[in-house]
């Protein structure tokens, strides 16, 4: 029977992972069945020559290791220094080492290699993320003809960016070896189109489908969703309402992301700052919890942010605190996913203000989390692939302390009629288009693109 085989270069291992994907696959797996391969976490001097299978976990797992040495160049380094930065508009950022593109490509082929062993006829691979690029060209070099698609978590750089890549002409290679790639929104479709028309060598269908050195690849808006009905159940166990929140500060808002340079979290402590300035009224009676969990922590533009952070809380906090209220709590850490949703529920307002995002799970949780009788309010940045499907939320540009301050103004005061209204709206996109909807859309998507190349699939949501 042909199965889908998963590959990403995260698997979950414990049992509260944190990531974006993670969580959206450990859900969609469970439901389905089939085989995960990713990275086990273990660093190693000589890697195993084979997959190395996983015990426990709802369903099969393998696992490949990395080098201290692969892992600097491939994960650090052309992952999360060039392919990252670049992809999320900050090209200031780049750190485009000599080695970096060489490892990336060796440990790929290396993976390639261990999954082609894995490999029955017929399976379908669904490759995850900018880590695993240049996996497709490499099993089609090694003759398979597996349908293989890729899903791309983050943003499609715009065509100007897509070349300050080290080989553009490389990636569009890596990208037309597969039969479909899965993008977050319409604006990535569109930046897909645009960097391809940019491509020597390749041609952009009228329906977007693109041909370049003899193949066809489709490239398709695929939103993905959350188990919106399990986390609004989740979050209402958890016994936490909005008439606790006095134990928290009067109203509480409360953001919650990984601490990376792309979420906006200098901007939004400044706007929370600004708000403070403006409205000395609201001393008291309004704080910001921002639960920001470290990653990728060897890298000096997450050292960078942290220090920027912890200042200017500090400068926030030593301004504006009085004996008996902390404006800003910002935490460092990881909470339980159980208490992340009692806190989204006794938040009033969900400040979600990336300054690029791919989608931002987030911002659907917090919706989700909400008591449909007295929904608080999610202000959402318009830079976050999911601002094209919650239009019911404040949309802002995160970059505007003035817009983002008035937003919170107004989600203060917004009448409960409105609230509900907006969330009610909100919730039905969420029900309709949870993480079972996205998958078996991605999936249906693939046959259709591998099996009838000759159809496109560009899909419009
Ligand atoms: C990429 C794309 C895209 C966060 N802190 C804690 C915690 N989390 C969970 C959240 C949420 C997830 O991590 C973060 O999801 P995001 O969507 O914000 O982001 P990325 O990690 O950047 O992921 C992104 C995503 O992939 C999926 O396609 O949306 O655009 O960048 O689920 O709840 N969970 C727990 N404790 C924490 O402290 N338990």
């Amino acid at each position: 029977m042909s199965r889908l085989v998963v590959l990403s270069n995260r698997m979950p291992l414990g049992p509260d992972p944190s990531g974006g994907l993670v969580v959206a696959l450990r859900d969609q797996l469970t439901a389905v069945g089939g085989l995960w391969i990713g990275h086990d976490g273990e660093i190693v001097e000589t890697p195993a020559p084979a997959l190395q299978p996983l015990d426990g976990g709802p369903f099969e797992r393998k696992g490949f290791d990395l080098t201290q040495a692969e892992h600097d160049g491939y994960y650090l380094g052309f992952a999360n220094s060039v392919l990252w930065p670049l992809f999320h508009g900050r090209t200031d950022l780049l750190d485009m080492q000599g080695d970096y593109l060489t490892t990336y490509r060796a440990v790929n082929r290396r993976i390639a290699r261990m999954v082609a062993e894995e490999l029955r006829p017929g399976d379908r691979l669904w490759v995850h993320d900018y880590h695993l690029f240049p996996i497709a060209m490499e099993l089609r070099s090694m003759g398979f003809d597996n349908p293989i698609g890729l899903f791309l978590h983050i943003p499609f750089p715009s065509a100007g960016d897509c070349h300050a890549l080290p080989d553009v002409g490389l990636f569009a290679r890596w990208l037309a070896a597969y039969d479909l790639i899965g993008l977050q929104s319409q604006r990535d479709v569109a930046a897909f189109r645009d960097c391809f028309a940019s491509v020597e060598g390749a041609r952009v269908a009228p329906d977007g489908t693109v041909a370049h050195g003899g193949r066809t690849v489709r490239a398709g808006a695929f939103p993905i969703g959350i188990d919106a009905a399990g986390f609004a159940a989740i979050a209402a166990q958890q016994g936490l309402d909005r008439t606790d929140a006095p134990a928290v500060g009067e109203h509480l808002i409360i953001g919650v992301d990984r601490l990376d340079y792309s979420k906006g979290l200098p901007q939004r402590f400044r706007a929370f700052g600004h708000l403070l300035d403006l409205r000395p009224d609201l001393a008291g009676k309004v704080s910001l919890l921002q639960i920001a969990p470290p990653t990728r922590g060897e890298l000096a533009a997450y050292q960078d942010i942290r220090e920027e952070l912890e200042q200017l809380s500090g400068h926030i906090n030593g301004q504006h605190a009085t004996i008996d209220w902390t404006p800003i709590r910002y935490i460092h850490r990881a909470v339980p996913r159980e208490r992340l949703a009692g806190l989204y529920r006794a938040a009033m307002i969900g400040l979600v203000t990336p300054l690029a995002d791919g989608m931002n799970l987030v911002a659907k949780e917090y919706v989700a989390a909400q008591n449909p009788e007295d929904p608080g309010v999610l202000i959402l940045s318009k830079f976050a692939g999911a601002a094209e499907q919650l239009t019911e939320a404040l949309i802002v540009n995160p970059h505007s302390p003035d817009e983002v301050a008035q937003a919170i103004v107004t989600a203060l005061s917004m009448p409960m009629g409105e609230r509900r209204k907006r969330h009610r709206a909100m919730m039905h996109t969420l029900l309709r288009h949870d993480v079972e909807w996205w998958s078996d859309g991605f999936l249906s998507a693939l046959d259709a693109a591998a099996h009838a190349p000759a159809k496109p699939v560009l899909r419009v949501v």
